[in-house]
């Protein structure tokens, strides 16, 4: 069988692809190794960026695939106890972020693909990657009944996760992967519990703690804990006692809580994010810490990337995109990865002064009171928040 690209994995990054090389007339398959139920079920992030509804905008899916209402750009920060609202909108023209899950972003953009037609097969196992750095790189498959099958194509998008094959198929030695762990642990708990007005980080003695929209009904709520930590030492009591004094609401709403995981927070950034015909794409390059809500964000920015540059070079054999792709991205990523980690000290130091000590804590302390009290400050931290390049670039 003979296709343009072959898109390894149906998630953000995938499904993103998928749809936007479909736009363009250009003809893809997508491998997913799990069923549709699984992919489209999985609960995690929730705010696709300003600049990710922009690009959707851009290539007339936005009314297709996003869901959730808008996110009024307000994002609500409570140290000890005392409410800052800062702005997380720069204010430009045009839409903002919307408090779209990510399983309602996956679930629609799988159903707009294969509406319009796509390749998409699930249950596609033991996937493997050839020939990469010749013309015609080749796939191969199984099926659950033991078919084997066997793709060519003209490019590979690994967009298959941290865990995935993609990776994996690159000599040693060919990608360097940067990595830092933040020596943070955090247990995240999806609860069926009125979500808060605002998204809310929460810093207090006791150790940092978030509250964020999931749905009309659903939130999710992290709370910082040893990295070694195990959920069984959580019980939902102990989860809503520590929330309410961390978060500083003695009235929190609880509700059934339907996940729970504990996983420490680490940053990850494969580089370069090409090797011959295979492109990286989304969680199979880079991972951030969820702090300022970049993962899926990063996936989808790559996604653009990569579909516009496949576009380029099949409509005017031009492959400037396709040799610019890593250097382009990875930009993106050292800038999201550098806020990322900005925010994730900021409201850790500033708290639980035993892990970083009462300098860190000061420095961090002083962070947060520039952010409540300086304009430009407010003004950096709405525009890295809101995705969208700086004025500069754009
Ligand atoms: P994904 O991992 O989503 O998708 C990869 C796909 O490839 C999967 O469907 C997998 O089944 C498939 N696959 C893997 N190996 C394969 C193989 N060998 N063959 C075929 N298919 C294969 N990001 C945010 O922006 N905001 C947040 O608030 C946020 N919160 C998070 C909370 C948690 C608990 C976690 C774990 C992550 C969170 N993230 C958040 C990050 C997360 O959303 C990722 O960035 C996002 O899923 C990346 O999308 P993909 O790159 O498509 O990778």
């Amino acid at each position: 069988e003979s296709t343009t690209v072959v898109v390894i994995g149906a998630g953000p990054a995938g499904l993103t692809v998928a749809n936007l090389l479909r736009r363009s007339g250009i003809d893809c398959v997508v491998l997913e190794r799990r069923s549709r139920e699984y992919v489209t079920q999985r609960q995690r992030a929730g705010i696709v960026e300003t600049r990710a509804v922009r690009m959707f905008e851009a290539w007339g899916l936005a009314d297709r695939v996003l869901g959730g209402p808008p996110h009024d750009g307000i994002l609500e920060f409570r140290v000890d106890g005392e409410s800052h609202l800062v702005s997380d909108s720069d204010g430009s023209e045009g839409p903002g972020a919307r408090l779209c899950p990510q399983q309602v972003l996956v679930q629609n953009l799988t159903a707009t693909y294969l509406a319009d037609g796509g390749d998409l097969r699930f249950e596609a196992l033991d996937v493997s990657l050839h020939d990469l750095t010749g013309d015609r790189p080749t796939v191969r498959y199984r099926t659950a009944d033991g078919t084997r099958s066997t793709l060519t194509c003209d490019f590979v998008a690994g967009c298959d996760g941290d865990h995935g094959v993609s990776r994996t198929a690159v000599p040693e030695g060919a990608l360097t992967a940067h990595s830092l762990d933040h020596g943070i642990g955090w247990l995240t708990v999806l609860a069926d519990a009125p979500p808060p007005a605002h998204p809310l980080l929460a810093v207090s003695a006791h150790g940092f703690a978030a509250h964020f929209p999931r749905g009309p009904h659903s939130s999710r709520y992290y709370l910082q804990c040893p990295p070694d930590d195990r959920t069984d030492a959580w019980p939902d009591a102990r989860v809503w006692d520590a929330l309410r004094s961390r978060l500083g609401d003695p009235a929190l709403a609880s509700g059934p809580i339907t996940d729970r995981e504990i996983f420490r927070l680490r940053s990850l950034v494969h580089d370069p994010m090409q090797h011959g015909r295979l492109f990286l794409v989304g969680d199979a390059a880079h991972i951030v810490s969820p702090m300022g809500g970049k993962g899926m964000n990063l996936a989808l920015y790559d996604a653009d990337l990569f579909a516009r540059a496949v576009r380029d070079f099949v409509d005017d054999q031009d492959e400037t995109g396709l040799r610019a792709y890593s250097r382009r991205c990875l930009r993106r990523v050292w800038n999201d990865q550098e806020f990322s980690h900005w925010l994730t000290r900021t409201v850790h130091d500033a708290g639980d002064d035993t892990r970083s000590g009462p300098f860190l804590r000061n420095l961090a302390r002083a962070r947060l009171d520039r952010l409540f009290t300086s304009r430009a400050a407010a003004g950096a931290f709405a525009e890295l928040m809101t995705g969208l390049d700086p004025e500069s670039s754009r």
